[in-house]
């Protein structure tokens, strides 16, 4: 183990200089990109969030108490609990009921599927920092995120002495790495404690190291009605073990320990370190009895640890993490010199603060790699950060829109690794899945999961078992979890072209999910091919003037199974495979019930046309396929496109931040920027001001944070700016008008492009884009290109490249008893060149067509 603080050799200095040198070189130009304020946080979700993905941070910037609430994403409650308390005959039941068109009883019938709730994310516990009282005026505080090297700190000048604390949560070195420093020597006095929520002890192991040790509830409950009690431990029984290990390394004064808390006198510079860590062993294994070790884990990170230093720590996190975060660029205007609540509360005065809609577009990606890398749960709910120990909906997976927000951005915004989380989740969902169609449903072929899930990789519908009143099936009775997660492989592929990911990992998932699916589906009294029991996630329909949820068929439903079909066979083109399920899907495909376009012109969320025009409901789910999935769009099916700007208008803009995230994609699909920058500034409105945003930009719902919306609005900027789903990639396809002039870089698009653009008076100026795996490259622009290095041709045909293909075409019924709205035009020039893999191209933009 490296000497605290000790000095770098030569050699390391020299490398060090050189490597920040190019850093400050890649961010000479860069505008400041952070959060700020001038005060401390008065709430943890005033608080900003650091993180690497399994040990997460809010830190609150307390003048006499220093704050960190501390997350692991493996400390959740309980251990493996299957959950699969239905049936294949209550299955029986409810089928012929919704046959029989008793959709209520359907529902009643639905419950004895109902197993228990998910665990729930736990808090880790807390890190105060406790400094002497000190009643001279403090002046210049800030305390500031600082988006381009993920480092919090927080300043000030009290009594003629500048203070600065400053923190960030590495991903090498797995440590959270926290350096006081003063510009005056022995000045930094405090005392450091450690506490938890959760049934735990602290012990003073050194004079310089504490330690937290806690075994988490065996069982959290969902509901305040839950029989069982609130939070149950077992002491002797199941629930996870975890640690938190603090080491103190001051320069100059000393470490004094006391019982339970350890104290630093008259340092000139102090170096903290935290590890956390759990005894979670994967989602099959009980953590009380089958687990890790946490000291062990603990000991093996700060084994490998090159040196307590913080210009060698910081180093090494800065580098990690401007790989990925440096590779996008976006400019929409110039940062105003105010504080992030300032700017927050101004912008709904009106004022143009473009950048605020780019900085929380950073922010959005800032998040994702805080709460999703190699080898961590995928982002939850609420990401990594939670400080309940109950948190709304147990800061789980919500997998019916929440989860798969959260991986939103992880392609167009270049930051394809982060998905992995999430895939390697689903092969833990794949296990339990296949379990849970086989005890439910009688299928012994492929997986599903439900619209929770946990660490443990729930699969079964939740509800509580026999004991939830409220339990409903409007939520519980969607089997298309997993289905709709096998779409973020098949992006992945498309973006990355990663064959050997297809081969090995993405097509057993998917086949896994076909093969549930076909077994799932019956024929409807036509021979159509339907979902019975279906629903279209959380929302009711009326019948017989009582509000049911369980039909068949729904949209959401039926969308799935046909993107999923699309998925599979032309992933099966590309692995030139050939088997029995193949031809099945590629028969089954045409007798899938259709999309209808409703009476009043809408694109109908039920079997039957039971839409209402006054359901504002948050969930649109049936408009899947103009977004996340690719068939229904305003090229290929203006119809269809059509018909969703008029549910669209019916459920109106203002809604959760997650909901009001979606609409942002949909309305850039539906090449309206204008209407898209409107609900995003709907979306970034203030708690105070009856928004959904709270002070430290977290996204919020139901009065509640929820981290989706802050994944989904990213993607719906990028979308705006870039997409590549019909064929061929569309530059600026959404400008809103207020965003006349700015640049981006480093989006990338389907076929493996990285696209970089600048535009001036809503026009395009220049376009570079680098092909990271050659082949051909086809765009739509608005505006005459040229260029020295691609050879432009218009272009013809099916475009040559497998990974920037048009969606296939999907049948529809059109009811419609109004007119549909009107379409915007999507208009340019289609261009094809060739590109070589590696190479950049750069175009600049003549004259409008
Ligand atoms: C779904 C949504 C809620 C909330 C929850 C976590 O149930 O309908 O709005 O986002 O997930």
């Amino acid at each position: 183990m490296g000497s605290p603080l000790g000095s770098p050799t030569k050699y390391r200095q020299l490398l060090m200089a050189l490597s920040s040198l190019s850093l400050i070189a890649l961010s000479a130009n860069a505008e400041p990109l952070e959060l700020w304020f001038d005060n401390p946080a008065d709430a943890w979700e005033t608080a900003l969030p650091l993180g690497n993905g399994r040990t997460g941070a809010m830190v609150f910037g307390g003048l006499e108490r220093e704050h960190y609430s501390l997350n692991d994403h493996h400390l959740w409650s309980g251990g493996p609990v299957p959950g699969n308390e239905g049936s294949p005959e209550i299955l029986e039941q409810v089928r012929q009921a919704v046959f029989e068109g008793s959709y209520n009883e359907a529902d009643q019938l639905w419950k004895g599927m109902h197993g228990p709730y998910s665990a729930r994310y736990l808090p880790l516990g807390d890190l105060f920092l406790e400094f002497p009282s000190n009643e001279n005026p403090v002046g210049n505080y800030k305390r500031s995120l600082d988006l381009r090297n993920a480092l919090s700190s927080v300043s000030y000048e009290q009594a003629g002495v500048d203070y600065k604390r400053e923190s960030f949560i590495s991903h090498p070195d797995q440590l959270m790495v926290v350096r006081l420093s003063a510009s005056e020597a022995g000045k930094i006095s405090f005392k450091a404690k450690l506490t938890s929520q959760l049934n735990s002890t602290v012990e003073v192991k050194a004079t310089n190291h504490l330690i937290l040790k806690g075994k988490a509830p065996a069982y959290v409950a969902h509901r305040s009605g839950d029989p069982r009690e609130q939070v149950v431990y077992e002491p002797e029984g199941e629930g996870m073990s975890f640690e938190i290990h603090l080491r103190i390394f001051p320069q100059g004064g000393e470490c004094l320990s006391e019982e339970h808390s350890i104290g630093v006198t008259n340092a000139d510079e102090v170096l903290l370190v935290l590890a956390t860590a759990t005894s979670f062993n994967g989602f099959d294994k009980s953590p009380a009895f089958e687990g890790k070790n946490p000291a062990r884990v603990t000991e093996g990170i700060f084994n490998a640890v090159p040196e307590y230093d913080w210009d060698i720590l910081y180093d090494r996190h800065l580098t990690d993490y401007t790989e990925l975060f440096g590779r996008v660029e976006l400019d929409l205007g110039s940062v105003p010199d105010l504080t992030t609540s300032a700017r927050l509360l101004k912008y709904h005065e009106g004022n143009d603060d473009h950048d605020l809609i780019a900085l929380y577009f950073q922010y959005g990606r800032y998040l994702m790699i805080a709460s999703s890398r190699t080898g961590t749960p995928p982002a939850n709910l609420q990401g990594i950060w939670n400080h309940r120990v109950q948190p709304p909906w147990g800061s789980n997976y919500t997998m019916n829109i929440n989860t798969q927000m959260n991986f939103w951005p992880a392609e167009i915004t270049n930051l394809p690794e982060l998905h992995h989380t999430l895939f390697d989740f689903m092969e833990d969902l794949a296990v339990n899945g296949a379990k849970t169609a086989n005890v439910n449903y009688g299928i012994e072929t492929g997986w599903v999961a439900h619209h929770n899930s946990d660490v443990w990789a729930k699969t079964s519908p939740p509800g509580g078992g026999d004991w939830d009143d409220r339990a409903s099936p409007r939520w519980s009775a969607w089997p298309m979890g997993g289905a709709w997660l096998t779409q973020h492989l098949w992006e992945h592929y498309l973006h990355t072209g990663d064959e050997k990911f297809l081969a090995t990992q993405a097509w057993p998932l998917m086949k896994g999910s076909v093969e549930f699916l076909i077994a799932w589906m019956v024929e409807d009294t036509n021979g159509t091919l339907v979902t019975n029991p279906s629903t279209s996630p959380e929302n009711v329909f009326r019948h017989d003037d009582v509000e049911m949820a369980i039909s068949m068929a729904s949209t959401m439903d039926m969308s799935i199974i046909r993107e999923s079909f699309s998925n599979f066979l032309r992933a099966s083109e590309v692995l030139g495979v050939e088997d029995e399920l193949i031809d099945t899907v590629r028969t089954a495909m045409p007798r899938l019930y259709p999309f209808h376009i409703g009476r009043l012109g809408q694109l109908q969320e039920w079997y039957r046309d039971w839409d209402r025009p006054d359901d504002t409901h948050r969930h649109i789910s049936h408009l899947f396929s103009l977004y996340p999935g690719n068939q229904i769009s305003v090229e290929l099916t203006p119809e269809l496109a059509s018909a969703s700007i008029q549910t669209l208008i019916h459920r109106g803009d203002v809604s959760t931040g997650w909901s009001m995230a979606w609409k942002v994609n949909w309305w850039a699909r539906l090449k309206d920027g204008n209407r898209a920058l409107k609900i995003l500034k709907e979306g970034l409105k203030h708690r105070s001001l009856g928004g959904t945003t709270y002070g430290n930009l977290f996204s919020g719902a139901h009065g509640v944070l929820q981290l989706d919306g802050n994944f989904g609005a990213p993607a719906g900027i990028a979308e705006i700016l870039l997409q590549s789903y019909a064929g061929y990639i569309h530059l600026l396809p959404a400008l809103p008008d207020a965003w006349d002039s700015g640049s981006v870089s480093g989006l990338v698009a389907r076929g493996g492009f990285d696209v970089g653009m600048t535009w001036d008076e809503g026009k395009l100026q220049t376009l570079s884009i680098r092909s990271k795996l050659g082949g051909n490259c086809r765009i739509l622009s608005k505006h005459l290109l040229t260029s020295a290095d691609a050879r432009l041709v218009p272009a013809k045909g099916r475009n040559p490249n497998p990974l920037l293909q048009q969606p296939d075409t999907v049948p529809w019924i059109n009811n419609a008893e109004e007119a549909t709205e009107e379409l915007p035009g999507v208009s340019g020039t289609l261009y094809d060149f060739t590109t070589e893999a590696g190479k950049t191209y750069h175009f600049r933009a003549t004259k409008t067509i």
